[in-house]
């Protein structure tokens, strides 16, 4: 193919799903995967849709295994001092979110695309976005040694944080907003049964922990852990020795443990890069910002992304008007901001800081003892969780 409407560079989450929008409203794109499908199928990642991910997945046919196997969660825990309390995000605003991994939204996509026949070149290498300011840009790229050219109207930057579309915009236009936590998350995933229904995020003085899963025979754990640390630093026992010991007792007791199929040490930062367009080129999902996955915001995030963005290149690509997309980097980074804020304040509310200290400790138990007592504060903890509206 030497020509498309829009070319979108990556195919996780953000890639796929844009690719879907346009091939729904009619519109023709291409999609350029660095690595192999295998290798994308594999990602072991996000766990938690907000119920505007669900409403949007539903809305473009790919819901239907999601609506089968997912889990709909009304609340969640939140533990502390020894104590737990429920989030309950029904009663409190009305809404749910569902648990169904990434992992298994991406294979939706893309069975969904490829049964549509929308073109994907998996192990595209060397991609490169060209004439992005001008009215035909284009982009090249080598696949098993043959180089190749696209020229299109638009290209979309799904590429994630370490992609090439972002650094395609020059530093004199690019604001970039960052803050790079001192801890990471250490990831396991057991195929035992979950501890609790819901999940249970777990402020202790050792550390952070999360308790999540996937199904009723997958678990996946976190813990909070020293960005010096690596895989080898953890064998099973240890993790499931420090689990239990940052859990509640009654959690503590109830924990099946078996044999880590799946473990994986991610740092935690959160970065903003703005603007989110610059001339044909438009960045999308963790292209364009990272947050903390404290707040299960990462993959809504790029969804909601996909939602403006998809109807400004539709308008656009009707012949219409390009409002859509003159507005797309600020209608965008309004919601990112929003999430940046709640994935940040769940993170400082629930981590142990090098620098946070007995006055810090404090603090925390106070925010968190005010959280177990006000109905208002849960409240607002609730409609960020369940997701703003798009
Ligand atoms: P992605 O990074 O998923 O996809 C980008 C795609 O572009 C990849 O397939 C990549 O191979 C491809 N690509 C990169 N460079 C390219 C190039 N030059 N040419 C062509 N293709 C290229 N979010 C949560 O909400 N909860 C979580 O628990 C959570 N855990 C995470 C754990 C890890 C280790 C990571 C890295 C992220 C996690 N996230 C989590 C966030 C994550 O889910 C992202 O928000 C989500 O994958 C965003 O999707 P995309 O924007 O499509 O980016
Ligand atoms: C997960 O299930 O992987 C998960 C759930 C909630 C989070 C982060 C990760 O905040």
């Amino acid at each position: 193919m030497t020509r498309t409407r829009v070319v979108i560079i990556g195919g996780g989450p953000a890639g796929l799903l844009l690719a879907r929008q346009l091939q729904l409203a009619g519109h023709e794109s291409v999609i350029l995967e660095r690595q192999t499908r295998d290798y994308v199928m594999a990602r072991i990642r996000a766990g938690v849709l907000e119920w505007g991910t669900v409403e949007l997945l539903r809305s473009l046919g790919v819901g239907e295994r999601m609506d089968r196997e997912g889990f709909v969660h009304d609340g969640v825990g939140m533990s502390f001092s020894g104590r737990q309390i429920r989030i309950d995000f029904k009663a409190l605003v009305g809404r749910s979110v569902m648990v169904y991994g990434q992992t298994e939204v991406t294979k939706d996509l893309y069975a969904a695309l490829d049964d549509a026949g929308v073109t994907i070149v998996d192990e595209a290498s060397d991609v490169t976005p060209h004439d992005i300011t001008a009215d035909a840009p284009f982009v090249t790229y080598s696949k098993d040694g043959v180089s190749h050219r696209i020229d299109c109207d638009y290209i979309a930057g799904c590429d994630g944080y370490h992609g090439v579309s972002r650094t395609a915009i020059p530093s004199s236009v690019l604001r970039e907003y960052e803050r790079v936590y001192p801890f990471g998350w250490l990831g396991i995933l057991s195929e035992t049964p979950p501890v609790d229904h819901e999940l249970i995020y777990a402020h202790h003085e050792r550390g952070f922990a999360l308790c999540s899963m996937r199904h009723s025979m997958l678990s996946r754990y976190y813990v909070q852990c020293s960005l010096d640390d690596d895989i080898g630093d953890w064998p099973d026992d240890r993790f499931w020795d420090e689990l239990r010991r940052r859990l509640p007792e009654d959690a503590a007791t109830r924990l099946v443990t078996g044999p880590s199929i799946e473990k994986s040490i991610a740092p935690l930062r959160s970065f903003v890069a703005e603007p989110l367009r610059h001339g044909r080129l438009f960045l999308a999902g963790d292209a364009g910002h990272i947050v903390p996955p404290t707040g299960a915001k990462g993959l809504n995030l790029a969804f909601s992304d996909c939602h403006y963005l998809s109807r400004g290149l539709i308008d656009a690509l009707d012949g219409g008007s390009t409002t859509g997309l003159d507005e797309y980097s600020s209608v965008a980074l309004k919601r990112v901001w929003q999430a940046v804020r709640f994935s940040w304040w769940m993170t400082t509310l629930m981590h142990r800081f090098p620098d946070t200290g007995d006055f810090g400790v404090r603090l925390q138990e106070a925010e968190l003892d005010h959280l177990a007592r006000s109905e208002s504060a849960q409240r607002s903890m609730a409609e960020n969780y369940v997701g703003l509206p798009f």
